[in-house]
Formats: structure tokens, sequence, C-alpha cells
């Protein structure tokens, strides 16, 4: 014991000293910047990175950056699609509180590494919470789903994957589209082209322009579909006009990719939301669909999502599975144990899975009531224009036709933020600030911006 303890200390003593004679050996300038001048720096002696120009800020995320700059008592953040209270504060579900109480009074529960494609419990609720209990391809099990970080981390493994896997290297986006989608395809692999689905014009849907656009695309293309509440316009297809989409898909093999990121903030309720990817997985064709919490269950932060991949065999779904493990490994290793956990704490029990339900239902609600609130405001001011999209959009925001001039004539004078595209988050909005807002827009328009 004596004489470990003893080698021990003198092997240390010897490391010390070697560190020592290095660091002081001698007033050697010469030999001191051998050791100091740092090996990266360049001809200059500056920095190798000196050349980088600032990068602009995120576009949609850039704008939280500003309102958090302005000191103005009466500034109003409608830029991030996150949802606020009639109080303008963050909200975490109640239900989402309890889950996390039960979490934390679970001492048998441990902070392993999850596997690779994360949480086996909540994979399993998440696609029955997408595709339905009942829905044909879990009960054929020829589904894969692995945990992501969340709605981002699920469509750039779904990227990935095509890119690597997948005949088809297109990607058909929707114009206009989430600012990240092209980002995130491109740098996934893809080749990203984009398919008209907005007219500035009726301020709905180009309908016939998107059937011309995926009739013209080559075959076996991937086609990004938001499933529901499509952001930025709030414009999406019905019932029926799915279901003609869906027919040109198929008789084309042009691959779905749904991006749900908003399950339940369309209608109210998470079934009638997800009914165009289930209409797509009844007819027994392949499809991927990513899916976030963020939103419906307000664990923005918490970054949990789930991308499946619904194939034509089990076998097949187990192959793409392990195929999946070798996307995931090198780019971040396995996914967070905790956002998932709340999840299918929620999603296993059914009252808890009710009152989440009846949370999200008021969310939904409340962004339609504040539709309402806005729609009267201006009407009341005799805001000139037809602003009946306003009640007529879908889900958490509003495209409302403003101009990048305009929007930034509001923020200048009004200390109102939203993206330059127009689109306004109705979730950040509360009774209290809709007159500011409806007093903005009213000038903008007025003033001929
Ligand atoms: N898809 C869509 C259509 C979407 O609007 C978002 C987020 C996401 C995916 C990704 O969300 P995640 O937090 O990775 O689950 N949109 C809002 C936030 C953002 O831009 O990051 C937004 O548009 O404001």
């Amino acid at each position: 014991m004596k004489t470990t303890d003893f080698s021990s200390s003198s092997s240390s003593d010897r490391r010390i000293g070697a560190l020592l004679r290095h660091l002081t050996a001698g007033s050697d300038s010469d030999h001191l910047s051998s050791v100091y001048a740092s090996p990266t720096s360049g001809v200059t002696g500056g920095s190798v990175f000196a050349h980088l120009v600032q990068a602009p800020e995120d576009p949609i995320l850039g704008v939280t950056v500003a309102y958090n700059k302005d000191p103005s008592p009466v500034k109003l953040n409608l830029g991030v699609g996150a949802y606020r209270t009639e109080e303008g504060k963050p909200l975490v579900l109640n239900v989402v509180r309890k889950a996390e109480q039960q979490l934390i009074n679970d001492r048998t529960r441990i902070k392993e590494y999850l596997p690779i494609v994360g949480l086996v419990e909540f994979n399993k609720l998440s696609a029955k919470l997408i595709l339905g209990a009942d829905s044909p391809a879990i009960r054929e099990n020829r589904i894969t789903t692995v945990e992501c970080l969340s709605g981002t981390g699920s469509l750039r493994v779904g990227g990935e994957f095509l890119a690597k896997h997948y005949h088809q290297k297109t990607i058909y986006i929707t114009q206009p589209t989430w600012g990240n989608h092209p980002k995130i395809f491109t740098l996934a692999g893809l080749t990203v082209k984009t398919y008209r689905y907005y007219d500035p014009a009726t301020r709905g849907l180009n309908f016939q322009g998107l059937l011309e656009d995926l009739g013209a695309a080559p075959a076996g293309s991937i086609v990004l579909l938001h499933a529901c509440a499509h952001n930025p316009t709030g414009v999406d297809p019905t019932i029926q006009q799915w279901e003609q989409i869906r027919q040109l898909m198929r008789s084309k093999g042009l691959m779905p990719f749904f991006d749900s990121a908003y399950q339940g903030f369309a209608s109210g309720s998470l079934d009638t939301d997800a009914k165009p990817i289930r209409m797509f997985v009844a007819d027994g064709g392949e499809c991927l669909v990513a899916q976030s919490y963020a939103k419906n269950m307000g664990l923005y932060g918490e970054r949990v999502g789930a991308l499946s991949i619904v194939c034509k065999s089990a076998d097949v779904a187990g192959r793409v599975e392990s195929q999946l493990k070798l996307v995931i490994r090198p780019m971040y290793s396995s996914p967070p144990i905790h956002g998932a956990s709340i999840v299918a704490v929620i999603l296993r029990d059914k009252n808890l899975f009710n009152e989440w339900t009846l949370e999200l239902k008021a969310m939904a609600d409340r962004i339609i009531s504040m539709r309402k609130q806005l729609f009267e405001a201006l009407r009341t001011r005799g805001t000139p224009g037809d602003w009946s999209h306003i009640i007529k959009q879908i889900g958490m925001f509003t495209f409302t036709g403003l101009n990048p001039a305009q929007v930034s004539f509001m923020t200048k004078e009004y200390h109102i933020y939203m993206t330059s595209d127009g689109r306004i988050s109705m979730a950040g909005l509360s009774s209290k600030t809709v007159p500011h807002l409806a007093d903005a827009i009213h000038a903008v328009v007025t003033k001929a911006v």
C-alpha cells in the first residue's frame, strides 16, 4: 500500500517536473514562442477565422433577438411560432407538470444512454398518435419510428436517410414554406425544388398550380407536405383536395414526406389534424412523417419529436431502421431522455391523455379567438382591404399580406416584431395587445409605406 502511494506520488512528481521544465525552459524566447504561439495562427499571426463575415440572424429566431434588445414597454413579439397565454407568458401545460412530477418521484429512473433510436415506448406511442391506434401499418408492424431532436431533427434525419438510400434525390417543397426547410434538406444532401401552393391574389390555395407542378415532377420525387396548419400561410387543402393530391402522387410514385409540427393546433382535434397522413397510409403506400411535440405539448426546448417511415413490409421496416441508426449514431449518437419520457407518461395514461387534449383545445381556441378579435378590430377601424383571411386561415399563423417595408415600419414605429414575409404568430397575441396591432396595421396600410 505504502509502496503504491509512494510510486504514484513520485510519478506525478515526475510529470509536474517535466511540465515545469517545459514551461520555464530558461528565458529562451524562441523556445517559448514555439510553446505559446498558436499553432493555428495565420500568416499575419491573427486568427485563422479573421476572414469570416458576420452571418445574418436567422429570419425567424432573429426576430426574438431583435425583440429582446428593444426597451419599449409596448413591444410585441409575433415572430416565432410559440404559444403565449392571455398574459403574454410562455405556457407549461399542467399535464406536463404532472408528468414531470411523476418522473421525479420515480426513484428507479436512471440516466443511462437511450438506444440510438430513442425511447422505444415513446416511439410506439408517437406512431399511434399520428397514424391512429387502428392503423394498418402499425398492425402489420411495417413502420419504424425513431425518436429525434424535435421536428427539425426528424426532418434532417429523414432527409439524410433519403439522400443515402432513396433513388430520387429531389425534394419538392411548397412555395412559400417554413424558412428552415430548404436549408435542412440541402444540407441533408437533397436537391430542393418548389411547387406552387399559395395564391397571393386570393390569399388561399393555388390548387391548380399545385397539381400542375406535382404532375410535372419527375416520377419518384420526394414531396414535402405540411400535414396541417401550413406554415407560413395558414392555408390547408380541404379533405377532397388532399384526396386528389394523394391520387396524383401515388399515380406518379411521388414519395410523401409529411412535416407534422402542429397536430391538434389546426382544428383543436388530434385525429382530425392527422387525417391527411392517415389517408396516405390507408392506401398501403410508403411515406415518411416527421412529428414535433414542440407546439402541441409546449415542449419547445426539450427538443422532442419522432421520424416514422411507413414501409410495405415488416422485413423492409426492420432494415430501414437499421440504416436510420447509421444516420443517427455519427450525428448525435442517441437522443435525449427527458422530453420523450414526459410524452410517454402522458400518452400512455388515459386520464393524462384526455387532460392534454383539453389543454391543447384551449390553446387552439384562444388562437381562433385572437383571429376573430383582430379581424373585428380592423373592421371597427375601417382599415382598407379585405381582412377575412385572418379568420379563414388555420393554425398558429396569419399570413397578412404585408410587405417587408410595411413590416419594418410596424417594427420601427409600433415595436411590433414579426417575420419580414408578413407572417404573424397569432399565438403571441392577447386581447390586450390586439388593439395595438390593429392600430399599427391600420396606420401602415393607410400611410402607403
Ligand atoms: N416544421 C414546421 C412547419 C415548423 O413551423 C417548425 C417550427 C418546425 C418544423 C420545427 O419545430 P421544432 O421546434 O424543431 O419541433 N417553426 C417555428 C419555430 C422555428 O422556426 O424554429 C416557427 O416557424 O416560428
